[in-house]
């Protein structure tokens, strides 16, 4: 194992601390250290993800009703790095407010946030990249935030069709220039890319 594996496996499998849930800019604190946040539509598998990143059953309530979570939860691994769970979007039931409400809270988030380094989109690899994925994209490259995007739930696709999506979102990747090049491909239920994300979210913590 390299070092950068063996500490990005020592940082995810080490405490994990909630810190806060802020439903405004305002109520969320100052932390000091790098933050990684995640977001994606409702249902992209995003609570399945943070507790396959951190080795928890149950840290992101893996929900059965999409669109419920709508404040900014922070979770603390270690002294080195924090994890935003962010709320989900593009779920059709939601009302226009509640829609108007995500807006204002994630632009605000992501052109304000001074220790933000990342943002991972989550794509549910069964459904591809959306209408609402490309405008999420659009907001992180207008607030010059880099993003790595991550495709979920890839054990429930064949191999020809997961490379089907795989060039469909490469294709959206070159055409937005805060988009790492690199996508990663994940499955919370294998564990497969886990250690991949990890290492690559590890080399954004304070060392
Ligand atoms: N096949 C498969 N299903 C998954 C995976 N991750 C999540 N799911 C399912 O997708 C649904 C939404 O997951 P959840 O983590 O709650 O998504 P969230 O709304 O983005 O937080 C749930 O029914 C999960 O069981 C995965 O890796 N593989
Ligand atoms: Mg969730």
């Amino acid at each position: 194992m390299t070092a950068d594996a063996a500490f990005a496996r020592k940082l995810f499998s080490g405490p994990c601390e909630f810190v806060a849930g802020a439903m405004s800019l305002d109520a969320l604190p100052e932390t000091g250290l790098p933050e990684v946040a995640f977001v994606g539509r409702s249902n992209a598998g995003k609570s399945s993800l943070i507790n396959a990143l951190t080795g928890r059953t149950s840290l992101a309530r893996v929900s059965h009703t999409p669109g419920r979570t709508r404040q900014i939860n922070l979770f603390r691994l270690r002294d080195a790095l924090v994890l935003a769970d962010l709320p989900g979007y593009g779920f059709s039931r939601i009302s226009k407010a509640e829609a108007a409400h995500w807006d204002s809270l994630i632009t605000g988030y992501l052109h304000t946030r001074r220790t933000l380094r990342c943002v991972v989109l989550l794509l549910d690899a069964r459904r591809g990249i959306m209408t609402s994925d490309k405008e999420a994209m659009t907001l992180l490259d207008e607030a010059a935030v880099s993003h790595q995007l991550v495709l979920t739930k890839t054990d429930a696709l064949k191999a020809a069709e997961l490379q089907r999506v795989t060039a469909e979102v490469q294709t959206v990747v070159s055409q937005h220039p805060a988009a790492l090049a690199a996508i990663i491909v994940t499955s919370a239920r294998s564990s497969f890319g886990i250690a991949e994300l990890r290492q690559s979210l590890a080399e954004l913590a304070s060392h």
